[in-house]
Parts: structure tokens; C-alpha cells; sequence
């Protein structure tokens, strides 16, 4: 045990009129809704990277945290501290999955061959601490953006022993989340786009990108590993551009290359905002090309503009983006991670929880206020009615491929008016979510 929680007693569920800011007030893991409890449809993650790994520095000042597993050289000894305080975190919220990235864990390797070792020791006594705890793991990844020799590229590097790095990282990663029983592997290409068309050949890169992401999959099947794979779409930030800029991006990518059926997105509100999107498009986006895999639920800042990572605390938007989940089908293999981390200033043990606790809540409103929405069927009865006109007709032809332009403008020519405008109903409709969001 880390000790560094010692002073929080297990997280329970009390009710909305409890006054205890270390309770659950709506988030009740056992309740049913649609035929199964929120705890298995939400499948909430907590990230390893932003609450055990980062200590609070920005780029203008150091770390503010003082987390006592970060204060020496990330050595064995620090990586074993590190997992004792992330399980000792995990049995107190109660959550039900964790998600990490294979420098998360590990102790800091100098050499390719120390990289192997190091993770291995640790996923050894990962497994170990997962066999005492109800958490499991929801998916892993590889960073494959902070080391320098990432500066210009992962998989996209124009130095080919870049890229048979990541291969070692990912081969590694992707064992070891099969090992660990997890549901899922996240690729996240943060460098995986270019700062300047000066120096950059484009087609390249993203071929580049097509074969490794297809060498990722060829390595899935090999070791037999059941979960899926997702890569998370972001416009920007660190790269200028990046070849993953948004869920319609990444599936003109996947088709490209010949992974659509293969590879699905793991979607975060932030990098949607980023990339001028609200959430739930992007949702319904990837339900529409049949790709939807997992959330990272975050929210950034409305003002700045910026991947601020903050906790989700709109209960609209969330309520909203749970809807269009539910109505593909909600989370199979995915589920909801916080890619979330507290302020600078947040500097407690505490707030760790407070963040955690209020995100969770949040999540089972939005989900009960999302669950009701589907069973009244107001939202989708209007938009079938909207489409009624397509199930005859010429538009039933047009749609089935037996109406050709000329067919088409000839209907048209032998009415004797122009369409009339229908309303769009938006107000009505905007109106129903604001009654359903409580
Ligand atoms: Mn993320």
C-alpha cells in the first residue's frame, strides 16, 4: 500500500442528497437501466498517465503535486510505487477498468533491450496486483510521442529505425494488453503528422502509417488477441497537422488502406472540439461508418481553445453524446476512460477523487437522461418521419439505383410546383433534450 490515500476510506454510493463530497450521489454501479447496470454499460476507466505519472508541471513552472512515487529517478523501485498507489487509487473509487501506456508503467530504459526487460518485470506484477482487485484493464497503448527520438514521427518517422522502434513498443504492448486481458489497444498518433510541408512527403508517411497500422492488426490475429484496435483522431497538437485529424479523416484512412473492417476510433470531446466538431458528431460519425469503439471523456476550454484535458461536467453535452452512443448500440469492447487530469492547483490526494467522483456521477445522469431519450422515441420518431419520403417513390428508386438523372429531372418537370419548405424543427427538438436533461 502507497499510504499516500490512507486517509480516504472506499467510495460508496449515498444518493443525490447526500452531503459528502467523497460519495457517489448518482453514480450507483448496481443499478439497472435497459436491461443491464450503469457500472456495465459505462465501463469507466481511470487513465494511468495524467494521475500517477504527471506531478503538475506546465510549461512554466514544475510539478505542484508532490505525489511521493514521483519524487526520485523512475527507476524499478519508483515504477513498483507507482502501481501500489495506482491499485490503492483503483480499490478505493471502485472502478471497473484502468487503461495505461507501456512508459506509464515501466521503469526508464536506456537501451532497446532494458525497454523489453523493464516492461516485462512490471507487467508481471501488474497481473499480479489485478488478481487482488476487481479493476481490469479496459486497453493499453505505447507512447510513441514523448521520447526525442519521436521529434519528427512514430510510425510516420522519415528514419525507418524510428519505426522498427515503434514496432518493438507496440509488439511489446499489444502482448502484454492481451496478457493483461484487455478489451482494447489505442493507437494515438500524436506525432504522427508533420510541422512544415517543407520537409515532408506526405504520401509517404501516411503509407508508412497504412502498413504499420496493418502490421498492428496482421499481429493481433497471430497472437490471437479479441479485443479491437482504435485509433484516436486529433486535428493538432503537438503536430501541426496530423493524418488523424478527425473520425472522418481516420476512416478515409482506414478505407485507403484497407482497414475498415479491422480498425475503429477511440474519440475524445476535446480533440473534437479542437478539430471544430462537437462530440456527439463525431459519435454518430463513427456510428455512421460502423467504426465507434471507446470514449476518452474530457472537455476542454471553451475560451482558449486548447487540449486542457479537464474532467466533463456538462451534463447537455454529455447527455447528448450518451444518446448517439446508445443509439449505435452504446460501448462493446470500449468503454468510458477519463483522458481527464485535475488543475495545477488541485494539488490534494483528494482531488483526485473529487475529480473521479464528479466525472462518474456526471456519466450515470447523462447515461440515465440518454437511456430515457431512446425509450420515448421523440428524438427518432421525428427523424424517420423526416425520412419517410425515401421508403416510396422515386426516392425508394433513386436509393435502390433504378432512377437515373434524366428519371429523376423528369419527375420533377411533371409536378406542377417546386417543393414546399418543411420545417426543420430544431427549437422543438432542442427543447425536448432540455426537458430531458435533469
Ligand atoms: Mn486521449
Amino acid at each position: 500500500m502507497s499510504g499516500y490515500f490512507d486517509h480516504i476510506a472506499p467510495i460508496r454510493y449515498e444518493g443525490p442528497d447526500s452531503n459528502n463530497p467523497l460519495a457517489f450521489k448518482f453514480y450507483d454501479p448496481k443499478k439497472m437501466v435497459m436491461g443491464k447496470t450503469i457500472e456495465e454499460h459505462l465501463r469507466v476507466a481511470v487513465c494511468y498517465w495524467h494521475n500517477f505519472c504527471w506531478d503538475g508541471a506546465d510549461v512554466f513552472g514544475g510539478g505542484t503535486f508532490g505525489r511521493p512515487w514521483l519524487s526520485g529517478a523512475n527507476n524499478h523501485q519508483a515504477a513498483e510505487a507507482k502501481l501500489d498507489a495506482a491499485f490503492d487509487f483503483f480499490d478505493r473509487l471502485g472502478q471497473p477498468f484502468f487503461c495505461f501506456h507501456d512508459t506509464d508503467v515501466m521503469a526508464e530504459a536506456q537501451t532497446p533491450k532494458e525497454h523489453v526487460e523493464n516492461f516485462a518485470e512490471i507487467v508481471d506484477k501488474t497481473e499480479a496486483k489485478m488478481a487482488n482487485s476487481k479493476t481490469k484493464l479496459l486497453w493499453g497503448t505505447a507512447n510513441m510521442f514523448s521520447h526525442p527520438r519521436y521529434m519528427a514521427g512514430a510510425s510516420t518517422n522519415p528514419n525507418p529505425d524510428v519505426v522498427e522502434f515503434c514496432a518493438l513498443q507496440v509488439k511489446h504492448c499489444l502482448e502484454a494488453t492481451h496478457r493483461l486481458d484487455g478489451s482494447g489497444y489505442v493507437l494515438w498518433g500524436g506525432r504522427e503528422g508533420y510541422d512544415t510541408i517543407l520537409n515532408t512527403d506526405v504520401r509517404h508517411e501516411m503509407d508508412q502509417l497504412g502498413r504499420f497500422v496493418s502490421m498492428v492488426v496482421e499481429h493481433k490475429h497471430k497472437i490471437g488477441f479479441k479485443g479491437d484496435i482504435w485509433i484516436e483522431p486529433k486535428p493538432h497538437e503537438p503536430t501541426k497537422h496530423q493524418y488523424d485529424r478527425d473520425v472522418a479523416t481516420v476512416y478515409g484512412f482506414l478505407k485507403t488502406y484497407g482497414l475498415e473492417k479491422e480498425v475503429g476510433v477511440n474519440i475524445e470531446p476535446n480533440h473534437a472540439t479542437l478539430a471544430g466538431h462537437n462530440f456527439e458528431h463525431e459519435v454518430e460519425m463513427a456510428n455512421a461508418f460502423g467504426i465507434f469503439g471507446s470514449i476518452d471523456f474530457n472537455r476542454g476550454d471553451p475560451q482558449n481553445g486548447w487540449d486542457t484535458d479537464q474532467f466533463p461536467n456538462d451534463l447537455r453535452e454529455n447527455t447528448m453524446a450518451l444518446y448517439y452512443i446508445l443509439k449505435g448500440g452504446g460501448f462493446k469492447n470500449g468503454g468510458a476512460n477519463f483522458d481527464a487530469k485535475v488543475r495545477r492547483q488541485s494539488c490534494d490526494a483528494e482531488d483526485l477523487f473529487h475529480a473521479h467522483i464528479g466525472g462518474m456521477d456526471l456519466l450515470a445522469r447523462a447515461f440515465i437522461n440518454a437511456a430515457e431519450l431512446i425509450k420515448t422515441e421523440k428524438l427518432s420518431s421525428f427523424v424517420d418521419n423526416r425520412y419517410a419520403g425515401w421508403t416510396s417513390g422515386m426516392g425508394a428508386k433513386m436509393m435502390a439505383g433504378e432512377a437515373s438523372l434524366d428519371d429523376m429531372a423528369e419527375a420533377a418537370f411533371n409536378k406542377d410546383v417546386s417543393p414546399a419548405p418543411l420545417s426543420g424543427r430544431q427549437e422543438y427538438l432542442e427543447n425536448i433534450v432540455t426537458q430531458y436533461t435533469k
